[in-house]
Order: C-alpha cells, then structure tokens, then sequence
C-alpha cells in the first residue's frame, strides 16, 4: 500500500462514524446485582452503560470470577403474559446511547458457584469483551432483592 493510500484509508475510518471500534469509552452509570436466595443456581445483574464514543460499540460477551458463567439474555412478555428469556449474541450501543439493562428487558444471567460467598453491598467485578484484545472492566454492587 502507497503512502497516499494509507493516509486515505485512515483519513475514512477518522471519518466514518459507524465503524466499529474498540471497547472505548463506555462509562457504567448505574447497576446491580441481585443477591442470590440460599439453594439458587441463577441470579441476574442489570445496569446503564453509555457510549461516549463516536463510533458504535459492541460488546459480546460478560464474564466475572465470582460467577461461574454470565449469559446475555433478554425477556420478552407475549400477549398472554408469558414471559420468555432469549440467548442475545452482542449489545450494540450507538454513539451516544444509554443502554439499559433492567428487569423485565436485557440482563446478564449470572450462574452461581456459591450462594454463601455472597454478602450484600459486595462488589462484583466484570470484564466486558468488545471484540479481539478489547475488554472494559467494571463493578457493581450486590443487593437484596
Ligand atoms: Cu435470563
């Protein structure tokens, strides 16, 4: 590749706002995690992230030492009022967006190695994974539901 053309190249993915980038810039603003009940194998956690990037982000996988597997998973309620959780393979985030994962909509299913190593107001450490060589870490609290 010339010179010229690299500058080019750069000069478009400078330019181009919908490129996805790395896992930059995403800032938690609120989130929890909810404290297991004794003899429970799954939990959940929810929280608000927002994008503060020029570029979408995608995150597309969650994981925590604390916890032995962490699943993206939305709720959807039919018109019968069933409510049914499906597997989600990324969250996409536009520039500027506030994702909100809260009861009832997206969350992180979280499962439990050992309900009593859990007390409340412990902070939970979670690595967000954006792709190759891209994570973001962030805590969130564990409460009493
Ligand atoms: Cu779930």
């Amino acid at each position: 590749m010339s010179k010229i053309q690299l500058c080019l190249t750069l000069l478009l993915i400078a330019l181009c706002p919908n490129i996805v980038i790395a896992c930059d810039s995403l800032e938690l603003l609120d989130g929890w995690v909810k404290k297991p009940l004794p003899g429970t194998k799954y939990t959940a956690a929810y929280f608000s992230i927002k994008n503060n990037s020029h570029g979408t982000q995608s995150i597309n996988k969650f994981s925590s030492d604390q916890f032995k597997k962490v699943m993206m998973h939305s709720s959807s309620t039919n018109s019968e009022g069933i409510t049914k959780m499906n597997p989600v393979s990324s969250l996409m985030l536009l520039p500027s967006q506030i994702l909100e994962a809260k009861p009832g909509g997206i969350h992180l299913m979280l499962s439990v190695k050992n309900f009593e190593l859990f007390n409340a107001d412990q902070l939970i450490s979670f690595s967000a994974s954006c792709g190759k060589n891209s994570s973001w870490q962030f805590s969130l609290p564990m409460k009493s539901p």
